[in-house]
């Protein structure tokens, strides 16, 4: 099922759904739609693509009380401790404000200020995990951000999952709402009568989703949107081929459009992995989803030593790396381009998707060549701070003049003229 293939020839998705022109004109007109007409939109949206009329589109204190009776207890422990871990990582990435004066008298500063609110897609159905409701609000709630606004969509019984109501208690969500689709982020790009606008939209969706939050980002802000899960893992002679096989496994499990790749020194752990493969896909609930992936976007790649190894996954710039090499954390000087490393035997994929703390919304398609994770930074923003003092008015006052008349700009000259003379007058 996985094919063994040459290094040149392994590649990750690079390419971007941008949907059909069909697709777009009906995300342009629910976006128009709720625009327009708010809720009463949002209910008929909701009633044509959910099959479903919502009377209360917030999520009600009852409605919380019983999800958390449904979800079990071991459960919401796991979450807590996850939420935990995920809260004292994110800690680290805290900035703080600064400033600088000179002798003159001047300072100079930069503001940390939090996003006021913040919108958090969670998608319905089998992908709704309460994993990335963790991963998304945190870090929000680290920065700071007041209002932590999810809109996921509702069943056909107009109920949302309850361990996505128990995570977003657990991650500081301060509202609720039922609602999905283009329509819930035209709902949280203009406001409706019920649910409130916000600064920035995150969170992953479906094609429409993804199509509606290009179609507001500059009236909103919004965080990457992420392609199908991927995992490289570079592995030699050492690795547990069962461990491997595994780990690959557990990232096809998510999509048919999900790439696990391994990279290996050794022909006899390549050779060994696809038949553990093999051997472990047979039990999985998943199992075809996962063929699917690694049939047509999976890979094993044999490469002469670590050096092409690293050079390979250099060039792919993987979601996820795993290094399964013996004295792993001595080759992370080796790795430019990854979203998420994950060193040594114990540090399978699934660690961090959970529980470590490292934020598992991570670039996908080979954005890792220029973008980070999800942090802290995703929902700060920064202000600069200009007090100039009066001895550097007058000293470079004239400079300020004179670039202002290059550029033709009498008005911006004369802001500082009119201070320059008022000056000279008093003394
Ligand atoms: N591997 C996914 C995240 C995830 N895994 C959520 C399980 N649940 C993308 O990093
Ligand atoms: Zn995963």
């Amino acid at each position: 099922m996985l094919r063994i293939t040459n290094a040149h020839k392994l590649s990750i998705a690079r390419s971007i759904d941008r949907g059909t022109t069909e697709q777009q004109c009906v995300v342009r007109e629910i976006l128009a739609a709720v625009k327009e007409s708010g809720d009463k939109a949002v209910r008929a949206f909701t009633q044509k693509y959910d099959g479903v009329t919502i009377e209360k589109i917030r999520v009600t204190e009852e409605e919380y009380l019983a999800a958390k009776a449904h979800v079990p207890i071991e459960v919401q422990s796991a979450l807590q401790e996850a939420a935990d871990n995920i809260r004292a990582y994110h800690q680290h990435q805290s900035r703080t404000s600064w400033f600088m004066t000179r002798e003159s008298g001047t300072m100079l500063g930069q503001m940390i200020r939090p996003l006021q609110s913040v919108g958090l897609y969670v998608p319905g159905g089998s992908a709704s995990y309460p994993s990335s409701v963790l991963m998304n609000a945190i870090p929000a709630q680290v920065a700071g951000v007041e209002k932590i606004v999810m809109v996921t969509p509702p069943d056909r019984e107009g109920k949302i999952a309850p361990a996505v109501i128990v995570a977003a208690e657990i991650a500081g969500v301060t509202e609720i709402y039922k609602v999905g689709g283009a329509q819930a982020i035209g709902a949280l790009t203009y406001g409706t009568q019920t649910i409130p606008a916000v600064d920035k939209i995150v969170g992953p969706g479906n094609i429409y989703v993804a199509l509606a939050k290009r179609e507001v980002f500059g009236v909103v802000s919004i965080d990457m949107i992420a392609g199908p899960s991927e995992i490289v893992v570079l592995a030699d002679e050492t690795a547990s081929p069962s461990y491997i096989a595994a780990d690959l496994l557990s990232q096809a499990e998510h999509d048919p459009l999900a790439s696990a790749i391994l990279i290996t020194t050794s022909q006899k752990v390549a050779e060994e992995v696809a038949l553990e493969i093999e051997r472990q896909i047979m039990n999985l609930p998943r199992k075809k989803i996962a063929e699917a992936s690694l049939r047509s976007h999976g890979a094993i790649c044999v490469v002469a030593d670590l050096e092409e190894g690293f050079a390979v996954v250099n060039r792919l710039a993987p979601e996820h790396l795993e290094l399964l090499v013996e004295d792993a954390h001595s080759y992370i000087g080796k790795i430019k381009n990854a979203g998420a490393v994950f060193l040594g035997p114990y540090s399978s994929e699934p660690v961090g998707d959970y529980f470590a703390g490292p934020n598992h919304v991570l670039p996908t398609n080979g954005t890792a060549r220029f973008s980070s994770p999800l942090s802290v930074d995703d929902f700060i923003k920064k202000m600069s701070v200009i007090s100039y003092s009066k001895a550097d008015l007058v000293e470079h006052g004239e400079k300020i003049m004179r670039l202002a008349e290059t550029e033709g700009l009498t008005a911006h000259a004369k802001a500082i003229q009119v201070r320059l003379a008022s000056v000279s007058d008093k003394s």
